[in-house]
This record gives structure tokens, C-alpha cells and sequence, in this order.
């Protein structure tokens, strides 16, 4: 019937409307009748697949580029997690960008600014610090460290290990809006403007200066301590109380606002008992996965994945998903969340329904 009901109001034929639109390129226009289904699919297409890296495989490679350039000489020393539908884009996902870096004793990466929005979450290592306009951060395994839009950084290490934590920037998201911007600070370091630990003590103990600013997009802690995030979710497992799609959630905020902790990217961490296993959930953000402890398995649309301490996985947008333990684990992980909020376009589905 609908056949016959387009044969019916087909005005013109197929060669007529080939030859239409031929005279259509030179005036650079388009019929938007042939793309108007591929602009308006029913359900969000990622190009991202879901896929995870091993750390034990990536890891002797980050120790062997280590060998090969300094920090100073690469500006940043790291391996692109880069997803493999995604080629060639620096992308984990379609909005997220996520590398490993390294940093090795006595080395400087040298002080620069630029509009992408970047943390770091530590995997491995001690005594190496980032400083976030000139206040430096000592970092510990499992430690959330933000270097928000515009805001000089530099990583240097006073400690005698190797030091690699997991970079999630919001890269594709910002070329996509086209406003990159960056900028070399004149020096290697940015000038030690306050003692480590002040933002931490000023902002982050459950307290405020008076005169904070309550409307800033970007957190002014820019150091989430593990031992601080681990204790809470400790101590919230006593409850028995626990999310069948998430287990135990906290998202990281800004304590001035009580929001996300940057304007494009939202950061969390989950526990997962040992033999747990989350209800299918799926949302429009895309998610990269740090795990932090433990170990288990992860299925996402049709394909699984097993993972142990420091892997990463990425879970693209609206790909279902389905988390298992083998033994009690923690899990970081940051996506495009708060900026999908914000434009009024996030969307969750839980269970199958
Ligand atoms: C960057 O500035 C850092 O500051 C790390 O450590 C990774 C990836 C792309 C662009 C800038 C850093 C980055 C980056």
C-alpha cells in the first residue's frame, strides 16, 4: 500500500531527478529530501566501538617510549587510547578523548594552556605532581587531578618511580565546536604561585571561603585525594543498600556549586562487591572505565570484555551495558554526561524497557 501510495505522488522520474540534482553542485545546495533519514536516525550511531586496552600489554610500550623522547622533548608523553572504529582522530569515543602518560624521575613536561578541558586519573606510581596555575598537586595511585579549560599546567617528578596516569579530554568534543585554543607558558614551569594542598584545605573539607565563587563552572579542588573517595565508598557499603544498575556511585563535584566538577566532563567512581553484577543500563553520554581495583568482566551491545587493575574500557553512547565482579573492585570513570546535561540532550534507560 505505502508502495503503491509513493508510486502514486512520484512526480518525477529517477533520471529527471538525477540530472535535477547535478545542477544543484555548482550552487554548492543540497536535496535534503535523499539525506533527511541518515540526519535523523532513530536511535544515537556511535562510530566508537566498545573496546578496552590491557595495561599489562600497553605498559612495557609506555616504558619503551620512555627510552625513546623525553618528556620535555614530546611535550606530552603519551600513547592515544584510540578507539578503532575512530582511527586517525585521537578519539576513545566519539566525544572523549583518553591517553596514558608518563613521566619518569627528574623529568619536566612544560607548562601550556589551552581550551580543551583535561584530568588525569593516577594509575601507577608516586612523587610526581601537577601544578594548576602554579599550585602543585603531589599525585597517588587513584588520586582525580583536573587541569580545567585555560588554566597553566605543568607535571614534573621529584620521586624516584616511574609515574602513568589515564588523560581524559573532552578533544573531539571541542574540535567539534571548532574553539581550540592553546598557548606555551614562556618558561617550562608556570611560577609557584601557593603551597601544595592549599585548594584541597581552602575548598575541600567541607568548608568554603566566604566569598567563594558560587557560579564557576570548574571545581576550584583540583586534587581528589583516593583515600578520600575510597573511605566514602567504604563506609557507604556498610549500609547494605546498594544501585542494582551502578552498585555503589559517588560522582565527583564541584563543592562551591554541588555540580560536575567541569563544564564537559563528569567524573565518578563506583564499588562493586566481589560476585556482583549490574542490571542493563545504558545512557547518551559515552563512558570511558579505569579500574582501579579488583577485577570481572564487562558486556557491552553484544561483545565482553575481562578486566584487572589499571585496564580501561570505553562504552559508547547508548551501548547497553552490563558490569560483573570476580572479586570487590573499584572502578573511575568520566563521560560527556554534564555536557549533554546542560544542552538538555541526556537520556538513561534502565533495564531493557
Ligand atoms: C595535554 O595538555 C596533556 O597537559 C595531556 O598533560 C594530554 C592530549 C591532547 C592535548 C593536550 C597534559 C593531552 C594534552
Amino acid at each position: 500500500m505505502a508502495e503503491q501510495m509513493s508510486a502514486d505522488t512520484q512526480t518525477s522520474t529517477e533520471e529527471e531527478r538525477q540530472e535535477f540534482y547535478g545542477r544543484l553542485d555548482p550552487q554548492h545546495v543540497k536535496p535534503l529530501w535523499v539525506e533527511i533519514r541518515k540526519l535523523l536516525a532513530r536511535v544515537p550511531q556511535p562510530k566508537a566501538v566498545p573496546h578496552r586496552w590491557v595495561y599489562q600489554d600497553v605498559r612495557p610500550l609506555l616504558m619503551e617510549s620512555g627510552d625513546l623522547i623525553t618528556a620535555e622533548e614530546a611535550e606530552r608523553r603519551v600513547l592515544i587510547l584510540e578507539n578503532p572504529a575512530l582511527e586517525g582522530l585521537a578519539s576513545t569515543t566519539d566525544t572523549l578523548y583518553a591517553g596514558l602518560q608518563l613521566i619518569l624521575p627528574g623529568e619536566i613536561a612544560p607548562a601550556h594552556r589551552h581550551s580543551p578541558s583535561a584530568l588525569r586519573f593516577i594509575v601507577e606510581g608516586t612523587g610526581a605532581y601537577t601544578a594548576v596555575d602554579g599550585e602543585r598537586a603531589y599525585m597517588e595511585e587513584g588520586d582525580l587531578i583536573l587541569t580545567p579549560s585555560w588554566t597553566w599546567h605543568d607535571h614534573g617528578c621529584d620521586g624516584d618511580s616511574p609515574m602513568v596516569w589515564l588523560d581524559g579530554l573532552d578533544i573531539p568534543t571541542i574540535r567539534f565546536m571548532a574553539v581550540q585554543f592553546a598557548e606555551d607558558y614562556p618558561e617550562p614551569t608556570f611560577p609557584e604561585s601557593r603551597p601544595s594542598g592549599d585548594a584541597l584545605a581552602r575548598y575541600g573539607s567541607n568548608m568554603l571561603p566566604v566569598d567563594v565563587d558560587r557560579g564557576s563552572k570548574n571545581s576550584p579542588v583540583f586534587r581528589y585525594p583516593y583515600e578520600q573517595s575510597r573511605a566514602a565508598l567504604e563506609q557507604m557499603q556498610k549500609s547494605g543498600e546498594i544501585d542494582l544498575y551502578e552498585g555503589l556511585k559517588l560522582e565527583y563535584i564541584n563543592p562551591a556549586t554541588g555540580g560536575p566538577v567541569m563544564p564537559t566532563m563528569s567524573c565518578f567512581m563506583q564499588m562493586l562487591p566481589k560476585g556482583f553484577k549490574t542490571e542493563p543500563y545504558r545512557s547518551t553520554d559515552s563512558t570511558v572505565f579505569s579500574v582501579v581495583e579488583g577485577s570481572g568482566t564487562v558486556q557491552i551491545g553484544d561483545v565482553k570484555f575481562s578486566w584487572t587493575k589499571r585496564d580501561v574500557f570505553a562504552v559508547p553512547t547508548w551501548m547497553q551495558y552490563q558490569i560483573s565482579t570476580n572479586e570487590d573492585s573499584v572502578l573511575f570513570s568520566f563521560s560527556d554526561r554534564v555536557a549533554q546535561k546542560s544542552l538538555g540532550l541526556w537520556r538513561e534507560q534502565k533495564g531493557n524497557k
